[in-house]
C-alpha cells in the first residue's frame, strides 16, 4: 500500500470508466465535471493505475489543489450531504446560511 501524501482527502471523483473523464459518485448515476485546478501535472495517471481524485497538494496560501491517485490508498475523507434550510436556527442567524 503506497499513500499520496497524510493529509489528502478524498473527494469522490474519478475516472475508473472511461480515462480523463471525471465524474462524481454518490448515491445517483455518476455526475461528469470539468475542473481546472488540478496541480500542475495532474491528472497523469501514474503508471495506469490512478482514477480517483483527492484534494492532494497543499498550496502556499493553505488551499488544495487536486490530483488522481491509486483508488486503494487510504485517506480521510469528505461526503457532500442536503442542509435542509428549514431546520436552521433562523433566529441566531437570520442572513447566514451555514452549512
Ligand atoms: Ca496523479
Amino acid at each position: 500500500m503506497t499513500y499520496a501524501a497524510d493529509f489528502g482527502i478524498w473527494i469522490g471523483g474519478n475516472d475508473v470508466n472511461t480515462e480523463h473523464s471525471f465524474v462524481w459518485i454518490g448515491s445517483s448515476a455518476p455526475v461528469p465535471f470539468n475542473y481546472t485546478k488540478w496541480h500542475p501535472g495532474q491528472p497523469n495517471n501514474m503508471n495506469g493505475d490512478q482514477d480517483c481524485v483527492m484534494l492532494q497538494y497543499r498550496t502556499a496560501n493553505g488551499d488544495y489543489e487536486w490530483g488522481d491517485v491509486g483508488c486503494d490508498e487510504k485517506h480521510s475523507f469528505i461526503c457532500e450531504m442536503t442542509y435542509d434550510t428549514s431546520q436552521a436556527p433562523s433566529h441566531q442567524y437570520p442572513n447566514n446560511v451555514i452549512g
